[in-house]
């Protein structure tokens, strides 16, 4: 292992830190030990759960590529179903994979590597082409385009060897194998001319000269640059940047509107954050790391405004990025709705991608406070305890009968469209790669936890070892072993949350006056020392001799926060957080609906204990004082809180709240219960041939059946078995819709209907309703088939039309939103 850090150091200009072209440089995880507490349990996890299993669920990514290659020698074989990227899921799983042979080798997941690369190289074309669909002849016109690069803006052509170059690199710094490596070095090259120079074989032979609509390659660029050396990578990963919203701009709706994909301005022109957010956040990424690695400050501009605007408007508390459903992304300035958040796990890995390069480009700790939230939040709320159940979507409130999770109320295998649970596992394998960062001079400490590392300053090698029982506790010591006793500075960053009276940067949430204030301290070999702040980070500058010892201690009280009362969901609202955590009530721990408990602000959060035993153990939990509804009046509580990236391990469909009710302002705060809302402005409701029958209540009344079989909440059955028919609901004034959920039967006589679409009516007239590009109407038994408009729309009726095919069907609930 040691030979490949060397290896990897003499390649990775940019990663080693006498690097003339980044001030700051991380350094790599391949180079920092976790020696204990949060991370290494969460990476024993990793090694032994989350990567097998995401392997075994990446069988049938496998099979397409088995088939391509078997289409590509002549082989007889079936097709690959077109899908435009499910590929790039296999890729970050084989990015995981490779990180975890970092941590160990294991001879039977480096056999799942190579055979996967050799179906993966067969797979492309001689001239580096490299997408399932169009290499078979069988693309999704609509979707893909009718031949190569023909529809960049949804294709995801790009997008999938974006993250192709990135397992690429990772498979190469783990093993020094340059299979997979190549593949993505064959493709870069084909994209290269065919984009910017000109492929006879591709477009005419006019270079394509047009960014993807989904972002990605650019950052993958830079990593291909930084393993290569080789400038082409990083002079296309500008030109990507530097052509978006120039040589090519959509001009429809939704998926189609100019700001979907970021493409409504010229990048350095943009100041917003705006459309799609897992898209948005990796193209602030690719645009922050170019700015880095080219050493100019082209989008420094641009990139500090969206970043003011992101942390000041449109940020969750718990780092969460898109809250609108129907586009997954970011909604009008503090727009931040809690029951329907989307905050797509993706978008909050994104926001920790982005948030630490900007901290490498401007070596301010405000963007790791933005980073660290996201990471122990929103990102690790996105995958169970266990290893193996995921969240997609992360609301800061479930209301135990809202299916948010794409279909179902709790944590999820994977999905169909699988992008998360590999994109919040390939992070975890890497984080302890955002603990330490240096210069020339100076020693960051940027995120703390038990770990080892040995730091190349100019000066020679300093051995650091760290103990910490963070995010659980404000304690760090810091053991420094310079080879000789030598000068630096060591930097440890002071988070937002533990020296103002802000819980992170950007003036959207900010500590009620409970809190108990006080100022970090810092001791050298058991003498507190003076330290001064730059920008973030506290500094201590002196000649250091092996052995000495730093302690840093930050306050670490649990508190009551607050959100700007411009977030119309969190008025009369408090959250309760506990260092960089935040923490959530839970139905299983409060024995009611937690939407009936209100916490007493005015009173201190009360004890912290830890669980014993079970899935949560060791994780804090804190007694709040507050107060119970119950049908026998109100009565004091302890509200049991626990962390919210640990909700939802102990059974699905539970409720829980991140902005609990303030006791001062009751349980009747403003709580955007919309699917309640929408159903009490339902005014008929019936099929075509009895629209208004009072017998369908029961289909929009909530309750939605325990599966497709059980009849006891009620259910309507269709007339025909054969051919389409007509279910219309009409509202009593024009709502808007962002989400559709029918819950279809299987009991009695019903089948599952062959198929079925939405049309609405607007100004008199019927229209049918695009959907979101990643959804689909879908006949699925014992779930709410769930379906996005591709963008919020108004009507004052929605019609579905369904078909059958030899059989009735059966609609147990109808849940809009
Ligand atoms: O389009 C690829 C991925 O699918 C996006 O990043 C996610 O938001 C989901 O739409
Ligand atoms: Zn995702």
């Amino acid at each position: 292992m040691r030979k490949l850090f060397v290896l990897w150091a003499i390649l990775c200009m940019s990663s080693s830190c006498h690097s003339d072209r980044q001030a700051v440089n991380p350094v790599p995880f391949d180079r920092v030990e976790l020696t204990g507490g949060f991370w290494e349990e969460r990476m024993r996890t990793e090694l032994d759960v989350t990567v097998p299993f995401s392997v075994e669920q990446s069988a049938p990514a496998v099979e397409r590529f088995r088939r391509c290659a078997d289409y590509l020698a002549g082989r007889s074989t079936e097709l690959p179903e077109p899908h435009r990227f499910i590929s790039s899921d296999l890729y970050k799983v084989m990015e995981g994979v490779a990180y975890s042979l970092m941590q160990e080798r294991n001879p039977e997941l480096e056999k799942f590597m190579d055979s996967t690369i050799n179906l993966i190289a067969a797979s492309q074309l001689p001239d580096g082409y490299l997408y399932i669909s169009h290499i078979c002849g069988n693309p999704n016109v609509d979707e893909m385009g009718d031949r190569p690069y023909s529809w960049v803006v949804h294709s995801h052509e790009l997008y999938n060897v974006g993250h192709l170059y990135e397992a690429a690199v990772a498979y190469y710094q783990a093993t020094g194998k340059r299979n997979l490596l190549d593949v993505a070095i064959k493709n870069a090259d084909h994209v290269n001319r065919v984009f910017f120079e000109g492929d006879p074989a591709y477009n005419g032979g006019k270079p394509v000269n047009q960014a993807p609509g989904h972002e990605e390659i650019e950052l993958a660029l830079c990593k291909l640059y930084r393993v290569t050396g080789n400038s082409k990578y990083l002079d296309m990963a500008k030109r990507f940047l530097d052509i978006r919203g120039v040589t090519y701009v959509p001009d429809g709706e939704g998926v189609m509107s100019p700001s979907y994909a970021q493409q409504h301005l010229p990048v350095r022109e943009q100041r917003k954050p705006v459309g799609h957010a897992v898209r948005a956040a990796y193209l602030y990424t690719a645009m922050a790391q170019v700015d880095a690695l080219t050493g100019r400050h082209d989008y420094e501009k641009a990139l500090k405004s969206i970043w003011n605007n992101l942390v000041s408007t449109r940020m969750h508390i718990t780092g969460g990025l898109g809250a609108t459903e129907g586009i997954e992304g970011f909604g009008p300035e503090y727009y931040l709705p809690n029951k329907i958040a989307y905050n797509e796990t993706c978008a909050a890995v994104a926001n920790v991608f982005f948030n630490y390069g900007m901290f490498l480009a401007e070596k301010d700790a405000q963007y790791l406070d933005i980073a660290e939230l996201s990471l122990f939040n929103n990102a690790l709320a996105g995958i169970s305890l266990g290893g193996n159940r995921f969240f997609y979507v992360n609301p800061l409130e479930a209301d135990g009968r809202r299916k948010f999770n794409h279909g179902t109320g709790g944590r999820a295998e994977w999905f169909n469209c699988a992008c998360c649970p590999p994109n919040i596992s390939r992070l975890i394998l890497q984080v302890a790669g955002y603990m330490y960062a240096c210069s020339d001079d100076e020693i960051y400490l940027t995120l703390y936890g038990d770990s080892r590392t040995t730091i190349p300053l100019k000066g020679g090698d300093v051995g650091v070892e760290e103990t910490s029982d963070y995010p659980f506790g404000g304690n760090v010591k810091v053991v420094l072993r310079p080879e000789t006793p030598s000068c630096f500075k060591l930097k440890m960053r002071i988070p937002t949350w533990a020296g103002s009276s802000e819980f992170v940067p950007g003036g959207l949430y900010r500590y009620t006056d409970s809190r108990k204030d006080g100022a970090p301290e810092i001791r050298v070999n058991g003498e507190p020392v003076d330290y001064r702040m730059d920008r973030g980070f506290a500094v201590v500058d002196r000649k250091w001799t092996s052995g000495d010892e730093v302690e840093l201690i930050l306050p670490f009280e649990a508190a009551y926060v607050t959100c700007d009362s411009r977030v119309e969901d969190d008025r009369g609202a408090v959250a309760v957080v506990r260092g960089p955590l935040v923490y959530c009530a839970e139905e299983v721990d409060n024995g009611c609906r937690v939407q009936n408990l209100a916490v007493n602000r005015h009173e201190a959060p009360g004890a912290v204990s830890k669980f014993r035993g079970g899935i949560m153990d060791g994780i804090p939990f804190i007694s709040v004082p507050g107060r119970r509804v119950a049908t026998s009046g109100v009565e004091d509580t302890d509200i049991v809180m626990v962390p919210y990236y640990a909700w939802c391990n102990r059974g699905d469909d539970e409720t829980m709240m991140v902005w609990m009710h303030d006791a001062d302002c009751g349980l009747s705060r403003q709580s955007e219960n919309s699917s309640d809302a929408l159903s009490a402005s339902i005014r008929t409701i019936g099929p075509d041939y009895n629209v208004g029958n009072p017998d369908m209540e029961c289909i929009v009344d909530g309750a939605i059946p325990a599966s497709s079989t059980d009849a006891a909440s009620g259910f309507w059955v269709s007339s025909r078995s054969q051919g389409e028919e007509s279910l219309v609901l009409t509202f009593d004034t024009e709502v808007s819709l962002s989400s559709i959920g029918i819950y279809w039967m299987t009991c009695g006589d019903c089948r599952l209907p062959a198929k079925w679409r939405m049309e609405y009516r607007k100004d008199g007239s019927w229209k049918p309703l695009a959907l979101y590009v990643t959804d689909s109407y879908g006949v699925e038994p014992d779930k709410l088939n769930v379906v996005h408009p591709a963008a919020v729309f108004s009507c004052d009726a929605i019609r579905l039309q369904v078909e059958s095919d030899g059989g009735k069907f059966g609609v147990g609930e109808i849940i809009l939103e």
